[in-house]
């Protein structure tokens, strides 16, 4: 292995190992792994699954393909002795930005576990040049910038396949790059991503923005740009459809040059529609198959139908797609006339106008047209999914029982224990050996050592160090220096209402004010947020300010500082949630209950012995269940509860402020003398007053409660005993949430490749 490496190091740079500098070490593992990867099997079988979704994102894939292949620690040994280290290295590697959160990044675990089961199981996604955005602060505020992630050598194998894909005004071709997607200790399976030949990055001027209209030009270039105007909409549906006709003509010439019968598609191709935004492959796959191959439409729709299946990932009204039939007209037209008649023949068999595809004001419900069309539909955590039958899918749910089931998320282990907290990871191969790499129900084996003092020191000894290893980090990068010894308490997800980074931010200035009288608590806190909020989500941006705001008051105030410490890191990514995981005590999983899907931070937090504080929400719930709740805090009010609310319209926020001095004191704070003396009025009133208002997401229906449950978790905490105990039930416990289980669930209960 030292030979291979130091062959590549002398015919790129002629020179040894141990002379190259990290970014030529980090091009010579490049070509390293890829040849490494290129001599595995590609996966196959009778079925292929297709991973078809708008968002994959993937993070950095050195450490990972190197885990993957069995050569993490060779490969690392070899470095070191030749005076380099791999952790250096793989700073080298920029982190492609090709997903929002939740829903991308379980697509690419998706990726890993599929080819880890042998499941031959490609993703078909779009090259986003920028991908989203890079958020950088300025005066206590987000701004934006592009991320550029493709340099010249990179994962991507560009290939020579290219399809047409015609738009209601103009023609465009797009091209095809792959990313080898390597099994744990198994084969390859590919990620397929779509760009467009005439892509321009030069387009892109101050900050983010560019020309909307520009499509031959912009069309890959960012994920999801601001779609708050018209030209932003239609831009998506652009990229929508891009990539779905791409895709579709790619299946169908892959399934032919095998030689199958398209009327047998289904039985040899199952696609999977990762929320609404890949919907209209549909209705192309219906277009193609009686344009192209001669089939009467019933007879598609038929076959399309036994193919596709969806996945709902969310219940939140304004993000499930309603595109204006205007809009399809205009980029699409040759799918409307397709729509038009899917919505007929339902509206010809059912009544109830709340099942039809079009609806009264020509809008096409995108979700319903997987729903008639495809022959299966899942949530993604049990509570999620019984939401969508009592409720919010409830009319097709008494249409097709059959068609609806649950899988509850996961994480690939791989990344999220192996790769991120190897030390974690090398203790428990030591007390319970290899098995629960290849089989996560392992893990429960660590029980036995509940009440081993030996193991529990040991295992609070790592989280230790992944706390002083995260301190050096942070203050490296956002120049605030933390203290190991605190508690670190860390929320990190999108910057959304529903999440309640807002309660987090009352509770903080709750524990201010009570140092600021005299209060002081028993261990400092140490609390950190990351987040990026969507550009055109003025509250979410507030929010960011008001937390923003707090840092600079806190930390700079010598009385409070000394027990409270306050961070927002810059970007958040998936680079940086590895380094912030492992290092949590107290994970904030504090969702509205009902609005949260599923989570999967939530997961990967206790997989490393962080204690969860959280709503009866999402996996939560299932959470809840595996550790008990003596290893959980749990607070809120319930879904049923909070979706009554809603149903009687009788949540008012301002009775909460009113009825209680600890809300109303922490809530006056945010328009006090002394944050306006370091905030923007204009942000900082604007979240007041939608706070005393409407608070839609009801944070001051649970903030006491939050804060009593939150100051007990505190307490617990000095109960060392107890709290390592928690910290293992927690970690034996995970084993159900890996992808692995997921995945093997998918594909006995929806594509069957075997
Ligand atoms: C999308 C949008 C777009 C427009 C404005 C507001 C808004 C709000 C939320 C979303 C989320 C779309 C779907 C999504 O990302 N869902 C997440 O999927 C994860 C994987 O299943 C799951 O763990 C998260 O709970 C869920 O929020």
């Amino acid at each position: 292995m030292e030979t291979k490496l130091n062959a590549i190091t002398m015919e790129l740079y002629n020179k040894q190992i141990q002379t190259c500098t990290d970014r030529e070490l980090y091009y010579a593992l490049l070509t390293f792994v890829k040849k490494q990867m290129g001599e595995k099997k590609i996966i196959s079988g009778p079925k292929k699954v297709y991973y078809i979704s708008a968002e994959f994102l993937i993070g950095k894939l050195l450490s990972n393909n190197l885990i993957n292949l069995k050569l993490y620690d060779e490969v690392a040994d070899v470095l070191k002795k030749n005076g380099k280290s791999l952790a250096a290295i793989e700073e080298i590697e920029p982190e492609p930005s090709l997903g929002n959160g939740g829903l991308g990044r379980l697509a690419a675990c998706f990726l890993d576990s599929m080819a880890t089961l042998g499941i031959p199981g490609d993703g078909i996604g779009l090259n986003y040049h920028f991908g989203l955005f890079k958020q950088v602060f300025k005066d206590h505020k987000q701004t934006a910038e592009k991320n550029d992630w493709i340099a010249s050598k990179s994962w991507l194998h560009d290939t020579d396949i290219s399809y047409e894909v015609a738009f209601g005004d103009r023609k465009v071709k797009s091209r095809l790059y792959d990313i080898d997607i390597i099994g744990y200790d198994n084969g390859l399976n590919k990620l397929h991503l779509f760009d467009i030949e005439t892509v321009d990055e030069s387009l892109v001027k101050d900050g983010i923005d560019f020309d909307k209209e520009a499509i031959e030009k912009n069309l890959t270039l960012f994920l999801y740009p601001d779609d708050s105007d018209e030209a932003g909409n239609l831009l998506r549906i652009y990229q929508q459809y891009f990539m779905v006709s791409s895709g579709a003509q790619m299946i169908l010439e892959d399934v032919k040059s095998k030689g199958i019968d398209l009327h047998k598609l289904g039985d040899h191709v199952s696609i999977q529609i990762n929320d609404t935004h890949p919907t209209m492959v549909i209705p192309e796959l219906i277009r193609l198959l009686t344009l192209k191959e001669g089939f009467s439409f019933k007879e598609a729709a038929e076959v399309v139908s036994r193919t596709c299946a969806y996945t709902n990932h969310t219940i939140l009204a304004e993000a499930l797609e309603k595109w204006p039939l205007s809009y399809l007209e205009k980029v699409v037209p040759q799918l409307v006339p397709i729509i038009k008649e899917l919505d007929r023949l339902v509206v010809r068999k059912y009544r109830d106008e709340r099942v039809w595809i079009i609806d009264e004001d020509d809008r096409v419900h995108m979700a319903h047209i997987d729903i008639h069309y495809g022959y299966s539909i899942n949530g993604v955590a049990a509570l999620h999914t019984e939401i969508l039958k009592k409720s919010e899918l409830k009319p097709f749910y008494d249409i097709y029982p059959g068609k609806f089931n649950n899988k509850t998320n996961g994480i690939t282990f791989r990344r999220w224990l192996m790769s991120c907290n190897r030390e974690l990871s090398e203790e428990i191969t030591e007390l319970i050996g290899e098995g629960w790499k290849k089989d996560a129900d392992e893990l429960k084996k660590l029980l036995e050592y509940k009440d081993d003092t030996t193991v529990l020191d040991k295992i609070a000894a790592i989280k230790k160090d992944k706390k002083l290893e995260l301190a050096a980090y942070i203050k490296e990068k956002e120049g605030v220096a933390i203290d190991p010894e605190s508690i670190f308490d860390i929320q990190i997800k999108r910057m959304h209402e529903y999440k309640r980074q807002q309660m987090n931010a009352l509770y903080i200035i709750h524990k201010y004010l009570e140092i600021k009288s005299g209060k002081k608590p028993l261990r400092p806190m140490t609390f950190i947020f990351g987040a990026k909020a969507a550009p055109a989500y003025v509250i979410a941006q507030d929010i960011i300010h008001l937390i923003l705001v707090l840092q600079e008051i806190i930390n700079n105030d010598p009385q409070a500082s000394a027990y409270i410490k306050l961070v927002m890191v810059e970007n958040y990514n998936v680079s940086y949630a590895e380094r912030l995981i492992p290092a949590c005590d107290i994970s904030e999983q504090i969702s509205l209950a009902s609005k949260e899907a599923s989570g999967t931070g939530n997961m990967k937090f206790m997989l490393n012995g962080a204690v969860t504080l959280g709503t009866m929400d999402g996996a939560n719930v299932e959470i809840c269940d595996l550790v008990g709740r003596d290893n959980i805090y749990v607070f809120g009010e319930d879904s049923d509860t909070v979706i009554k609310h809603y149903e009687k319209a009788d949540y008012v926020s301002r009775d909460y402020y009113k009825k209680s001095k600890v809300i109303k004191e922490a809530v006056d704070f945010i328009v006090s003398k002394e944050a306006l003396k370091v905030g923007d009025k204009e942000n900082l009133e604007r979240l007041y007053n939608e706070l005393l208002n409407k608070d839609w997401f009801m944070t001051l229906l649970d903030l006491e409660d939050y804060i009593k449950v939150k100051d007990q978790a505190f307490a617990d905490y000095e109960d060392t005993d107890t709290w390592r105990k928690k910290m293992l039930v927690n970690i034996a416990g995970a084993g159900f949430f890996s992808s692995d289980r997921t995945i093997a669930e998918y594909d006995r209960d929806i594509w069957h490749t075997r």
